[in-house]
This record gives C-alpha cells, structure tokens and sequence, in this order.
C-alpha cells in the first residue's frame, strides 16, 4: 500500500473509533484490561500505566505484578485489582500491557510467554522489548502470533502495539540511538515491517507506523513529558484502547495524542514544562477524551 505520512492534526483520524457510552452499556462493554509488569522494587510503573487505563475509559483494570512484595490495593485508586505473581488468568483479559517496570527475571520472561500466547491484544513497552530484542526466540513467538494466532473468524491478526524509546527501539533493531533519530520514521516502519505490530518510536515527534504501510508523525506534546514514568502513563492509555476494542494502529493514534495533548494543556495552566509528575497527566487525558 502506499505510503501515508501525515501530521496527526485532527482526531478524526481515530474519534470515530472509541466505543459508544450508550445508556444500556456495562463495564462489560468497556473491557477489561491486565497491566503486566513491577518486579520487586518497580511497582510503581505497572501502577501509573493502570491509573492511566482507568481515566481513559476501560471497563475493569487489573495488574499482575512480577515480583514478590507488591503492594495488595493501591490506596489512592481502589478501582484497581492487584495480582500477586502467577495469580490472574490472563486470557480472560481484553488487552494486555506488559513490560512497565517488569525486569528481565525468569517470572518476567514467564509472564511475557503467557501473554504472548493469549489471543488478547497486545501492548508491549520496556522491558517487553528489552526481552524481545535479546531473545529471538520470543521475537518469533510474537512475530508467528501477529500472523497467524490469535485471529479471529475473519483470519486477521490480533492488534499488537510496540511503544519503543528511542533506545529500545535501537535494541530492537541491533543498531544505536543515534541511527534511530537520524531516520525516526525509516526506523519505525522497519521495526513495524519486521514485527508485524503497530510501532510508536517515542520521543519529541513521536512516530506511528503500521505494517500495512500507514505512518504519522504526532504534533502533541512537549517537554514536560521529559519525566519519569510518562512512558507507563502512555502504555497504560492505549492499552485501556485496545481493550475498548480500538484497532491497533487507531489505538496508538490517539494514545500519543491525547498524551501529548494533555502535557501541552498541564503546562499552559502552569504545571510544567517544569515539574509535572507522569501521574498528573491522566486525568487531564479523561478530560480531553469525553471532549471528542
Ligand atoms: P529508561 O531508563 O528505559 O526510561 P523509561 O523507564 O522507559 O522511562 P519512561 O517510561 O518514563 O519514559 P519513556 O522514554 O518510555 O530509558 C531512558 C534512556 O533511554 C535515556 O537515558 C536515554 O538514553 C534513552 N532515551 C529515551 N528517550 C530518548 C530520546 N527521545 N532520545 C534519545 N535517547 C532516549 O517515555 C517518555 C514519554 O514522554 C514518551 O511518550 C515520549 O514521547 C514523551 N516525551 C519525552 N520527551 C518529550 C519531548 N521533549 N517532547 C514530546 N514528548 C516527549
Ligand atoms: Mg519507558
């Protein structure tokens, strides 16, 4: 297919996509959604990706830690469920976000192996692609799973969406950081050539590529979102998408955007550039998304 490179500019491109908030309509109707991730001593990443999925919208949201000594409820969000390792059944899911603050431990690689085997769509960020990218064995799994599993009557893949920094992204594809920013977009459509996944290469200008030859380069955001945890509150935006039955690519569309329009909106009311705390942005994002 041809080539269609255009600034995100108008949420038309994925508006028409988010689920409808009918009168009859159920948590059911919004989907269910596991956070995958915090070893031991990184709880906070799955946790800031879950808050994230709740205020955009997802029916039910879990997280299944990885490691020991995960906190039982999270106090300030009591909506949320917490798992101890090895305890929720991940193919009742909807969605799947796996690698926030995950490590690379044998419980993490375990865990990614089970969500891989899921039918579920599948949001894979961090230490995810830090485990793909040193194990092709795992690459393989998730590259046959794109083709071929997980489809549905209609034989199409399920969405996958991989959500790189600049660094990972340069992991991934056996090169540096510096040949990733030379040619962000060229690297971006190779990651999603050799993955058949939906690829957001983070980063000022994040790019979003599909394997089927779409690509944009969003407009939002800014440097306020050069902080700690930004890249789990994104996981955990378009996870909770696709577990609204978003596709793939529409999903990462609006996770960047809404992201990055969030950050721009915070800092014009004075919580940034400076200071603004990842965990800050996802009620900005509700906000904006009930404004669609
Ligand atoms: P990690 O230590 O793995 O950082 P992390 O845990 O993934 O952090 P987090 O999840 O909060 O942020 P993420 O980047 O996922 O790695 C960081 C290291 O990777 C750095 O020390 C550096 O070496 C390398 N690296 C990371 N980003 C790089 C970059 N852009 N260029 C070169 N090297 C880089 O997610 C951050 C979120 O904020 C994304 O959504 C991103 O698009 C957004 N964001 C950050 N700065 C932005 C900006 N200026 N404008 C717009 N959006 C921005
Ligand atoms: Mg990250």
């Amino acid at each position: 297919p041809a080539a269609d490179v255009a600034r995100l500019n108008a949420p038309a491109l994925f508006a028409p996509h988010f689920p409808a908030r009918s009168f009859a309509s159920h948590k059911g109707t919004f989907g269910s959604l596991a956070v995958v991730g915090g070893d031991t001593g990184m709880c906070g990443a799955p946790i800031l990706a879950a808050r994230a999925a709740l205020h955009t919208g997802a029916g039910k949201v879990h997280v299944a830690f990885v490691g020991e000594g995960a906190p039982a409820y999270d106090a300030p969000y009591p909506e949320l469920m917490l798992h101890p390792p090895g305890t929720l059944a991940f193919d009742a899911m909807d969605a799947l976000a796996v690698g926030c603050g995950m490590g690379r431990g044998a419980n993490a690689i375990a865990s990614l192996q089970k969500a891989l085997g899921c039918n579920a769509p599948l949001l894979l960020d961090a230490d995810a692609l830090n485990l793909i990218a040193s194990d092709t064995s795992l690459a393989g799994v998730l590259t046959a799973g794109a083709v071929k599993g997980a489809s549905g009557a209609d034989g199409t893949a399920r969405p996958c969406v991989l959500t790189p920094h600049p660094l990972e992204a340069a992991r991934l594809l056996g090169t540096d950081s510096t040949s990733i920013q030379r040619d962000r977009l060229g690297s971006a459509r190779a990651l999603a050539a050799r993955f058949a996944a939906v690829v957001v290469l983070k980063g000022a200008g994040t790019v979003i590529a599909s394997p089927d030859g779409r690509a944009a380069v969003n407009p939002t955001g800014n440097a306020a979102l050069a902080t700690g945890g930004t890249g789990d509150v994104l996981g955990g935006i378009i996870g909770a998408l696709l577990a609204e039955r978003l596709p793939g690519y529409e999903a990462a569309l609006a996770g960047v955007y809404l992201h990055g329009l969030a950050a721009e909106t915070l800092t014009a009311g004075g919580s940034g550039p400076a200071g603004l705390t990842a965990g800050e942005l996802a009620p900005t994002v509700r906000t904006l998304l009930n404004r669609l």
